[in-house]
């Protein structure tokens, strides 16, 4: 892993696994997505990563429209990276996830690494009340659900967002999405330093163990060697545990609403912002600091705001 005193923040401000219903501060309208982006920029994050959803019922929205307004008030008003999520909604097909990163042209995209089911039906037990029908129906169906990304998507994706200069936040589920990212690099397909998110707790994914931390480390050190930064993300409530070993290893961390609703037992956070200036404190204990927006474009080689297409 390539080390680094200074932490890369990202913070996930929507996403499309929660839904409005499980949290009043969950960003739905471009407004709020924008504005939850622009607050955890000012909070120290250097990349915000970014959904769209309908704004009248929240329903995840991959559509150019729906992002359009969220890219346009980003660029004026942070200097933060914006990464363009590819995942969109693990229900859809990878050419309509693709649409707003091809279309915009990002400095940064997520890339996920690899099929497996993404099971979101224990969140079942703990929400039961929603205003949208939809909200049960998704948890519901995520009993059948595999969030697909072939061997194929992934190199569509890769070959469509490398033409235009997008970098991408490779999302690891699991130990084989280390070796899958291998495998790009191998044939040529991915350049390092690469960006590698590893993801833990997803209910179909490694676990949130400290032993599943050490193995997806230990396991993209011997792959990547020094041709890696990683960075952690922790689901639920595990987000500032799997954080602090992050640091405390070396790596960088993500945060935000689209991964844990929560700031502390019960209590749900109120904002974007609020996680981030926790796990800044986190940073700090751990004798780091932060890393400015432009020293994260310097660190992962992106191509600069003036390059994108919005
Ligand atoms: N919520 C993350 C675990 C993407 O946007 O590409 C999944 C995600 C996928 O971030
Ligand atoms: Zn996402």
């Amino acid at each position: 892993m390539r080390l680094e005193n200074k932490v890369i923040v990202t913070c996930a401000v929507t996403g499309a696994i929660h839904t409005p219903s499980m949290s009043p501060y969950l960003p739905v309208t471009p407004e709020q997505i924008s504005a939850a982006a622009v607050g955890a920029a000012e909070a120290g994050a250097a990349i915000v990563h970014i959904h769209a959803r309908d704004p009248v019922d929240g329903r995840p929205d991959q559509s150019i429209a729906g992002f359009q307004p969220i890219v346009t008030a980003l660029r004026a008003r942070t200097n933060a990276v914006l990464n363009i999520t590819t995942g969109g909604s693990p229900f859809m097909f990878v050419e309509e996830r693709i649409l707003p990163a091809a279309h915009f042209k990002p400095e940064l995209a997520s890339l996920n690494m690899g099929s497996f089911n993404f099971g979101l039906y224990p969140m079942l037990q703990r929400f039961q009340d929603f205003r949208f029908s939809w909200e049960r129906q998704l948890l519901e169906d995520s009993r059948d659900l595999i969030f697909r990304n072939t061997f194929q998507d992934i190199e569509y994706v890769l070959t469509v967002l490398r033409d235009q200069g997008t970098r991408f936040e490779f999302e690891c589920y699991d130990v084989g999405h280390l070796y899958n990212l291998a495998h790009f690099l191998d044939r040529g397909l991915v350049q390092p330093p690469l960006f590698v998110q590893t993801v833990f707790g997803i209910l179909g994914g490694i676990g949130s163990h400290p032993e599943d931390v050490e193995t997806m480390l230990r396991t993209a050190d011997r792959l990547f060697g020094d041709g890696f930064f990683w960075s952690a993300l922790g689901t639920g409530k595990s987000q500032m545990e799997i954080a602090k070993l992050a640091l405390l290893e070396g790596g960088f961390v993500r945060v935000g609403l689209e991964d844990n609703l929560w700031i502390g037992p019960g209590q749900l956070a109120r904002s974007n912002a609020e996680q981030v200036n926790k796990v800044r404190q986190v940073i700090a204990e751990c004798g780091r600091t932060l890393a400015t927006a432009d020293e994260a474009r310097e660190m992962l080689c992106l191509k600069g705001a003036a390059a994108t297409s919005f």
